[in-house]
């Protein structure tokens, strides 16, 4: 690929194509050769191994089962879709768009629907999107995974969002097309096809969806997949599935999955939009292209390598040294920071407290269905002044605090926060988003400069602006870093073995199976005992008794969500055939799971 000739050939960059590589998986579960040595690498390459995977977003089809970005039928049904948007744009009246999805599926399509509804009120033009989240509001801000595997309680919160409605697009998210929460929604909208359309976003091909039965259901996502294939030939269903490669760290669809999310949908909503404002017509190319603004933004983010890496580095040493990561954002770009800091609890088992995100204007900048979520608990104070007030005291130069802002945020507040961080703190940090030639905002951008200890400043061509692009470029451009400096610092601080994530909380049925397949990987084991050793780690017994063998997966992971370790606890039973207190003990020892486990695995 052009531009891409960092240590890799062709045939690495694709290597996960091949039908003998890991067969059992879906694309979404695999591991990314690119990454296989992640956990070893330093800050810049982590960097730019995180680049070359992005970059496979957008990969050409190559002769292989696997559909992609760019692929002709993907734009086509783009473009059906736009349609479909358009006419209830122009006729909202008991008509509207509902996006759902589990964790980061449900944070885009709050993300999302926010910044479309937003585009039609200025315009003057009735809010058509809606969002779900399992788990409600709170998952927004933190991780609840036992609602992923509930499709009734999908199919509730969809009945309540659609009340009165006629017309119903409904778009379902679910990266590894395994979501039940999502199966049941998708189940609902085709057995009531008079008011529901269905649409389905995800990055596996359709034979690979999960074919797990779902507790008391008689579909599988998969069969639910297989019915949409069949109404998609008649427009009755859509299927937007291209395949992006796997994630940097396996089965981390908050990456690439997330970012490919973003790009589709927003690709369909923007031609709707200038379909209805403009009267542009919905065109294949036009949705081609903005797409490709996509791939531009990857690689004007990722032209900044060495100021990304600054920020791995400060981020990954504050952690290291039990210390704290702060984004301080403004405006959309601060969501982005909220939606990471959010992610690394269930992807890293971090702490709330490790990486957390504060916004401008707090809940009423969010705008969330529920409102102010504070009386929840400490983690949902999300506004600056909650920043002001319970972190700033505290502060030390082991933290690390980023400013997320654009040129058209208000620069003399900037100022004001970047100095009070400077008092406590010297490890300040910028990411600013400029456009070309906006010589006005960069002499008060220089006082700002001065009390960064590095700025990262992203330059953004005029023709964005023109285009109406620049909001979703500078988004994903602050997404991509803003995971880059995340995964990065959990990587430096030892969290991640090879590209697998070990200390993986099993609180849904998929990180369930997720972390017996890993047992088995890193253990050599066979399954029966990895799955043994797990509900040891689990209930925290050296003898399983009948009653927890005999439970069932959602009994295992409810249990799970008081147990910490889980997955790190049982490696060591399996390599060692130590008892669980010896075990727990050796990992109090060494609390970095890598080194714990690495005498054994060499
Ligand atoms: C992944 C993230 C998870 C997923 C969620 C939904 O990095 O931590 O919360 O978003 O499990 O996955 P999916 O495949 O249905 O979109």
């Amino acid at each position: 690929m052009a531009g891409l000739d960092w240590t890799y050939g062709v045939s690495t960059l694709r290597q996960w194509e091949s039908a003998d590589y890991e067969p059992s998986l879906p694309v979404s579960e695999k591991s990314n050769p690119l990454t296989r040595d992640i956990d070893r690498a330093s800050a810049y390459s982590i960097v730019k191994m995180l680049q070359v995977c992005d970059s496979q977003m957008f990969q050409k089809e190559a002769g292989t089962i696997y559909q992609r970005l760019l692929s002709d039928q993907v734009v086509k049904t783009l473009m059906e879709v736009a349609k479909r948007v358009e006419v209830i744009i122009k006729d909202p009246q008991e008509s509207c768009v509902v996006m759902s999805g589990c964790g980061t599926s449900g944070r885009l399509a709050f993300l999302i629907s926010s910044g479309f509804n937003k585009a039609l009120s200025q315009l003057n033009q009735s809010e058509v999107y809606s969002y779900i989240i399992a788990g409600g509001d709170r998952a927004l801000l933190s991780s609840q995974e036992a609602p992923e595997d509930d499709p009734r309680l999908g199919v509730l919160n969809l009945k309540k969002v659609c009340e009165g409605k006629k017309r119903v697009l409904f778009i379902g998210i679910s990266c590894g097309l395994s979501a039940p929460f999502v199966a049941g929604q998708l189940d609902f909208c085709l057995q009531h096809p008079e008011v529901y359309t269905p649409v389905l976003v995800g990055f596996n091909p359709a034979h690979q969806a999960r074919d797990e039965p779902i507790q008391d259901c008689t579909f599988t996502f998969h069969s639910v997949v297989q019915r949409m294939q069949e109404l998609a030939k008649s427009q009755k269903a859509f299927l937007i599935n291209p395949a992006v490669g796997p994630e940097a760290i396996s089965g981390s669809s908050r990456m690439k999955g997330g970012s490919a999310t973003k790009i589709l949908l927003e690709a369909a909503f923007s031609a709707a939009h200038a379909a209805t404002s403009s009267n542009t017509p919905i065109t294949h190319n036009g949705v081609l292209q903005h797409m490709m603004a996509y791939e531009r933004t990857l690689a004007v983010t990722y032209s900044q390598t060495d100021g990304i890496t600054t920020l791995v580095e400060a981020a990954g040493q504050s952690l290291q040294c039990s210390r704290h990561v702060y984004y301080l954002g403004w405006g959309s770009l601060a969501l982005l920071g909220l939606i990471d800091a959010s992610e690394c609890s269930p992807t890293f088992g971090a702490d709330y407290e490790d990486v957390r995100g504060f916004i401008r204007g707090g809940y009423r900048e969010l705008n969330n269905n529920d409102g102010p979520l504070t009386s929840l608990g400490p983690k949902f104070s999300i506004a600056h002044e909650d920043f002001l007030h319970l972190i700033l005291p505290c502060l030390t130069d082991k933290d690390t605090v980023l400013l997320i802002y654009t040129h058209s945020d208000d620069a003399t507040e900037v100022g004001n926060m970047a100095r009070r961080v400077r008092e406590k703190t010297p490890n300040l940090h910028a990411v600013y988003h400029q456009a070309d030639g906006d010589t006005a905002a960069s002499l008060q951008q220089d006082d700002i400069k001065k009390l960064c200890l590095s700025t990262l400043k992203i330059t953004w061509p005029q023709e964005a602006l023109v285009s109406g692009t620049l909001q979703h470029m500078r988004e994903l451009s602050t997404k991509l870093v803003l995971n880059a400096v995340s995964t990065g610092a959990h990587v430096l601080k030892g969290k991640i073995y090879q590209n697998h994530m070990i200390d993986l909380q099993v609180t849904n049925t998929k990180l369930y199976r997720r972390a017996t397949r890993l047992l088995q990987k890193l253990s050599a084991c066979p399954e029966e005992k990895c799955e043994e050793a797990l509900l040891k780690a689990i209930y925290r017994v050296d003898m399983l008794t009948l009653e927890m063998t005999s439970s069932d997966i959602t009994t295992h992971t409810c249990f799970a969500r008081n147990s910490t370790k889980v997955v790190p606890l049982a490696l060591v039973i399996l390599l060692t055939g130590w008892s669980l207190v010896e075990a727990e003990s050796h990992l109090k020892q060494q609390p970095i799971v890598r080194e714990a486990v690495a005498q054994w695995m060499w």
